[in-house]
This record gives structure tokens, sequence and C-alpha cells, in this order.
């Protein structure tokens, strides 16, 4: 049986033959995301709950956490329903020793959701570390401006081309980056944290310690999955998914029930924070 070779038409633009891999989300990556999406929905509605039991001027690690959980919902149901994605065309250049360098194209499902998500999120957990170590302004503001850096570099670096300085260069900035929001984290907020009080600043080193163990394993996910497309994306989902409940419902969770028990993290924002609460007695 012949077969059809697809050929150009004079005037139209190339016809190309099909890219040869083709790597997508499958049924456990989406059943992932519907559970992720669940699972946020019900610690928004837990952390709201839970500052409904403590007076307005106590709230504010709640309305954070809150919030946290509440971007990380929208974000998985968008990912969840095929929305936040885009195709990344990426050619793999294989070099041959004696004959002439062959190539694969790949075609990968990226979800840049994910990167709308972690630049509004990962800042708001800065912030509840920074206030539970009373971090001054200016060092919060570098991390998190640091912070930020990192996560909109790390998604250029999803979408940089291969074989080019692009990609790799990218993830280099997004790490030194990070670098610097640990140096606040370690230095700065361990000195701040041990202003408090010693039981202020043991529960920062172990839930700030937490943190770094957790926030650490997403450049690496990051370096097999999208760097080296050792992982599919099914895999990719599933890490970030037990990442994601590890650094948000469950670091929440953890911060809010500590509060609840421990009034030296309590935080005086005095002026914005306290407005017309006087006026409601
Ligand atoms: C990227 C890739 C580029 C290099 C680095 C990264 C770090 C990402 C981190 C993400 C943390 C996300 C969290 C989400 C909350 O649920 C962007 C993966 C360093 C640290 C905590």
């Amino acid at each position: 049986i012949p077969t059809a070779v697809p050929t150009s038409v004079p005037g139209l633009p190339p016809v190309l033959p099909d890219p040869i891999e083709k790597q997508f989300v499958g049924e456990d990556g989406k059943r992932t995301l519907w559970v992720v999406f669940v699972l946020m929905v019900i610690a928004s509605a837990a952390f709201a709950a839970m500052s409904w039991r403590v007076p307005v001027a106590k709230r504010l690690y709640h309305v954070i956490t809150t919030i946290i959980t509440i971007i990380a919902a929208i974000s998985y149901f968008a990912m969840a329903t095929g929305h936040g994605t885009a195709i990344h065309h990426i050619r793999i250049r294989h070099q041959n020793d004696h004959v002439p360098d062959t190539y694969t194209d790949v075609q990968r499902q990226v979800f840049w959701a994910r990167y709308v998500d972690w630049s509004l999120t990962t800042p708001l957990l800065l912030l509840d570390l920074s206030l539970l170590a009373g971090l001054n302004g200016a060092h919060m503001l570098m991390a998190i401006v640091a912070d930020v850096i990192m996560i909109l570099t790390g998604l250029f670096a999803a979408f940089g081309s291969e074989g080019t300085p692009q990609k790799w260069g990218w993830y280099a900035i997004a790490c030194i980056a990070y670098l610097v929001i640990i140096w606040h984290l370690v230095i700065n907020g361990r000195a701040q944290a041990k202003v408090k009080g010693d039981k202020v600043a043991s529960f920062f080193v172990a839930i700030a310690g937490f943190t770094l163990v957790v926030w650490t394993a997403y450049p690496i996910i990051w370096g097999i999955a999208d760097g080296s497309r050792k992982m599919s994306v099914d895999g990719e989902i599933i890490a970030y998914a037990v990442l994601d409940i590890l650094a948000k419902p469950v670091f929440g969770a953890w911060l809010l029930i500590t509060h609840a028990r421990m009034p030296e993290t309590n935080v005086d924002l005095g002026g914005f924070w306290s407005y017309g609460l006087s006026r409601e007695g």
C-alpha cells in the first residue's frame, strides 16, 4: 500500500512530518490534578473556619494562609480542566561521531498556570515566615523580590530553547535568586526570631527548615522533568502535587495550630490592620 508522503504546496508553509514524540498529560495526571484541587478547597475552608475563632486583630496568618490555598485551588482547577497549559516544542540533538547529527522533535505540555500560582503564593508563604521571624521591611522586601525573580525566570527556563544558553541560563539565574531567599531565611530570619524569644526561635527553625527542604525539591523535580525531560508529564504532576500539599496545606495547618497555642507568635501590624476595629468596639 503506498503511503502518503506530505508534500509542500507552493504558496503554503511546508508540511512537516509529525513530531516524533508527544509528552502530554494522561489519566493519572488528570486525576491527580482534580484530587489536589479538592484538597486545596478543603484546606481553604478549614483555614477560614479557624480564623473565625479568633478576633480580627489576630487573623493575619489566617488571612495570608487562606489566600495561599485559594490561589492554589484556582490554579489546580485551571490545570485539571486543561487550562493554563501550552505546548512547548523541543528539538533534541543527538551528536553522532561519524555520521551527521540527528534530531528528535518533541512536543511537551508545560503547565504555566503553576508559575502564576507560585508567583503569588510563594511571596505570601515568605510573608508568613518573615512575620513569624519579625524580619525588618528591607530584608522582607528583598526576599520577596528575589522570590518573584526566581519564579519568573523559572517560567522563562521552562519555555527556553534546547541547546542554547537560554534554558539553563534562566535556570541558573533562578537558582541564584533562590540562594538569596535561603540567605534571608537562614541568616536574617533566624537572628530576628531569636529576639522574639526561645519558643518562637525554635518554632521558626523547625518550620523554616521544613520549608527549605520542601522548596529545594522543586528545582530538583524541574531539572529532571522540564530540564532533562527524564520524567513524564504525569510523573511531574504527581511529584509537584505531593510538594504543593506539603508546602501549602501542611505548612499552613502547622503554622495556624502552633500560632493558636503560642501567643508569642502574635504580630502587631498596628495602623493598617487595626483600621476601623476600634469603631466596631
Ligand atoms: C524553579 C525552576 C528554576 C529554579 C528554581 C525553581 C524553584 C522553585 C520553587 C518553587 C516553590 C514552590 C512552592 C509552591 C507552593 O506550593 C522555578 C522550579 C530554584 C522553590 C513552594
